[in-house]
């Protein structure tokens, strides 16, 4: 998977594309990560790549010219090639989402900077906006990485057991259960008995309850997309009722 990244700030990318499972994506071919400065495609003596916003207000917006330079430079037509938007306004980051861009061979994702970029990009060059979360970032640098990530790990070969990957909390639509390694006593805290029995039909048990329960007790609202069993739906529906027992 190829991924051309164009951005005012390339130097954001060198850590995380140089260590542990991005490193190794990129040493084995499975990933390729293009860095294209912006500021390269500019062509004014000072190279300016924003400018203050027609019909006033504050702070600077991204230009439009050195964006398409980049990317027709850097892509020029290429048919269904998807072109990425990082935006605060773009639709969000989700397991699914990721899974959906896998079968792309190559991705482009444009990062903005300042208060944004000129409305025509958007118009007229990307395909598709993502953001990551409703929270404030500096610009989409950060967020490109975290797509890149999420992309990569999804690649097949990249991570060690795909059963691993199959099991992940968020594949199933649950949050993990609590994990635990030696000393079996450390200080005094005790790992659960169940762990230790060697029981393994009892510790998968064990397992999937504590995975309900923390995902009922934190992200209830995963509940309604997640795969469950028959056993687990009653699970719920007991602990339901003991609560409405206990507030009512
Ligand atoms: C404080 C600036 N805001 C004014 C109301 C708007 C704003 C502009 C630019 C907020 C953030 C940004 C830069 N953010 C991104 O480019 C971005 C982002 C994000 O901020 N949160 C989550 N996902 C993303 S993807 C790109």
């Amino acid at each position: 998977m190829q991924f051309d990244v164009f951005t005012l700030f390339p130097e954001i990318f060198s850590s995380p594309l140089d260590a542990s499972i991005l490193k190794r994506a990129r040493e084995s071919g499975v990933l390729s990560v293009r860095l294209h400065n912006i500021r390269d495609y500019a062509t004014d003596r000072h190279r300016t790549t924003d400018d203050t916003p027609y019909g006033g207000g504050g702070g600077m917006v991204m230009k439009p010219e050195p964006i398409f330079a980049a990317v027709k430079a850097a892509a020029g037509g290429e048919q269904g090639l998807p072109i990425i938007l990082l935006s605060p306004q773009g639709r969000l980051l989700t397991q699914e989402v990721a899974g959906s861009l896998l079968h792309f061979p190559r991705l482009c994702l444009i990062c903005g900077r300042y208060e944004g970029v000129d409305e025509r990009v958007r118009e007229h060059l990307v395909s598709d906006e993502i953001s990551i979360g409703d929270y404030v970032l500096s610009g989409g640098e950060l967020a490109a990485l975290v797509l890149i990530e999420v992309v990569t790990r999804l690649l097949p070969g990249v991570l060690g057991d795909p059963a691993a990957t199959f099991e992940d909390s968020h594949a199933r639509g649950l949050l993990e259960y609590p994990h635990y390694t030696r000393p079996a006593n450390w200080r005094g805290w005790e790992v659960p008995e169940v762990l230790l029995s060697g029981d393994h039909a009892a510790i998968t048990r064990w397992r999937r309850e504590q995975a309900l329960r923390r995902t009922w007790q934190r992200r209830p609202e995963l509940l309604q997309r997640a795969r469950l069993t028959e056993q687990e739906r009653l699970l719920l529906e007991q602990w339901q009722k003991e609560t409405d027992n206990d507030t009512g």
